[in-house]
């Protein structure tokens, strides 16, 4: 037989079978009463912790707890835009890896993830925009980064139906590109990496809330959570919004606000948009799914919140940006609405590494833009907690740098007002 018959086939097989017998993709054990290593926060950063301590460190006896479904923080939220053009050196070495990462893990985890690497715009709408984006594409290249400068004509070619008439709202003046970035399947990040830990043996727990870390002669000894103690050598922490949160059950303070962040898609129309837009100053962002949905995120709310809705300030906002950059979207309907609760830093950059505390790490403040940096970040971040010393990738984003004052300002990398 062959393959296409066989797979159309097996494709109507299970379609009548109602998915019977489907095996399935990771195991729902109940929690043993110790491990090496428990990671609180069953998202992308947390499974891909997991996976690479199994894959790359050979610790196999991991848990990954969380207090809801896999992905159901915003690694399930958020607007899947992948991309490694950030402003300062530790940021894109940081980024760009795990962008590498992201090239090959359809493959790695056998997992289609659905990476389409099709392009972020980042336009420029006034001479100010176009100097710092230009300034931005110099840096970005000096990392041995792609990037570059289109000029309106070139925009008007890669999105053909922004709108470029002679007197708009929001003139276009020019824009970076990074080719290599696009969008991949959000689902499918955290699902491949649950899948390929389990397989390595890591205990995934769902519906496994954490309600406290115990902590004797200033180390951690194991957690307290909704389906009883666990014991723990070492504890990883990767809560996204509620990082203060469990930190304060260890007695620390993080310099972490926790903002709702809102996305929305529309009906799916045919395709028309083939690249990923991003606008820094009218803060909108939009690409188009595979099904056919646009995919329209905004800023964050202003104030802190742990609420996943967000205010219909920023929503009307975020559409009155859009419909004047895409005067052909104003009659579209739109779908759903939801938010997320990111976890935003001074400086706008993650936390990943020790803490005061021995055997308790920390793996947060990604705020508004951590999707793309999930691979990466459980990469450096199973290093750092197999080794008990950062790796060169994450070391320069320590928890000290807020006392010894050296911040990697990344406010500006994103088309999300912070
Ligand atoms: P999460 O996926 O939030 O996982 C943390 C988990 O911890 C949650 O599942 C939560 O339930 C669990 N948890 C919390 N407390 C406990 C507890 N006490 N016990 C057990 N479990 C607990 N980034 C990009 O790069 N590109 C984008 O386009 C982009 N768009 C975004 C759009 C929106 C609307 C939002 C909200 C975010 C966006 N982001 C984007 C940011 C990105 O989604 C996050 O930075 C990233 O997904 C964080 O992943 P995570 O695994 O750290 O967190
Ligand atoms: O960091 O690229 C990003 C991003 C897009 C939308 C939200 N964050």
């Amino acid at each position: 037989m062959t393959p296409a018959r066989y797979s159309i086939f097996s494709l109507a097989r299970n379609a009548l079978g109602y998915h019977r017998n489907w095996p399935r993709a990771w195991r729902s054990p109940e929690p043993r009463p110790s491990y090496d290593v428990a990671i609180v926060g069953g998202g992308g950063h947390g499974l891909a912790t997991a996976y690479y301590l199994a894959r790359e460190h050979g610790i196999h006896n991991v848990a990954v707890l969380e207090k809801g479904w896999l992905g159901g923080g915003n690694t399930g939220r958020n607007t899947t835009i992948i991309r490694s053009n950030y402003l300062w050196d530790e940021s894109a070495h940081l980024y760009e890896k795990s962008l590498k990462l992201y090239e090959g893990l359809s493959r790695e985890l056998n997992f289609n993830i659905m990476l389409s690497q099709r392009g972020v715009l980042n336009l420029a709408h006034n001479r100010h925009d176009l100097k710092e984006l230009s300034r931005r594409v110099r840096a970005i290249r000096l990392n041995g980064i792609d990037s570059e400068i289109l000029d309106p004509e070139g925009v008007k070619a890669e999105v053909p139906i922004l709108n470029t008439s002679p007197s708009p709202r929001y003139p276009i003046l020019g824009a970076s590109l990074q080719r290599r970035g696009g969008i991949a399947r959000h689902d499918a990040v955290a699902w491949g990496f649950a899948r390929a830990a389990d397989a390595r043996g890591v205990d995934i727990v769902q519906n496994c809330e954490v309600t406290g870390i115990d902590v004797a002669g200033g180390r951690v000894t194991g957690l307290e959570t909704t389906r009883g103690r666990i014991a723990a050598k070492k504890i990883g922490l990767v809560a996204a919004g509620h990082s203060s949160v469990l930190a304060a059950m260890a007695g620390l303070r993080l310099p972490i606000e926790s903002h709702t962040l809102q996305a929305m898609v529309s009906e799916p129309i045919k395709p028309v948009l083939h690249s990923v837009v991003m606008s820094n100053a009218v803060h909108v962002y939009v690409s188009q799914s595979d099904k056919g949905e646009l995919v329209i995120g905004a800023g964050m709310d202003g104030y802190n919140s742990y609420s996943q809705r967000g205010s219909f300030r920023i929503v009307e906002a975020q559409i009155g940006a859009l419909v004047e950059l895409f005067p052909i979207f104003s009659r579209l309907r739109m779908l759903r609405q939801w938010g997320g609760i990111v976890d935003v830093c001074p400086d706008a950059s993650p936390i990943v590494g020790k803490t005061p505390v021995e055997g308790l790490y920390i793996n947060c403040g990604w705020g508004t833009g951590g999707f793309k940096a999930t691979p990466g970040s459980g990469w450096a971040f199973a290093h750092t907690i197999a080794q008990d010393r950062p790796h060169a990738l994450n070391a320069p984003f320590a928890l000290e740098r807020f006392a010894s004052g050296r911040l990697i300002d990344e406010h500006g990398a994103a088309a999300v007002a912070h």
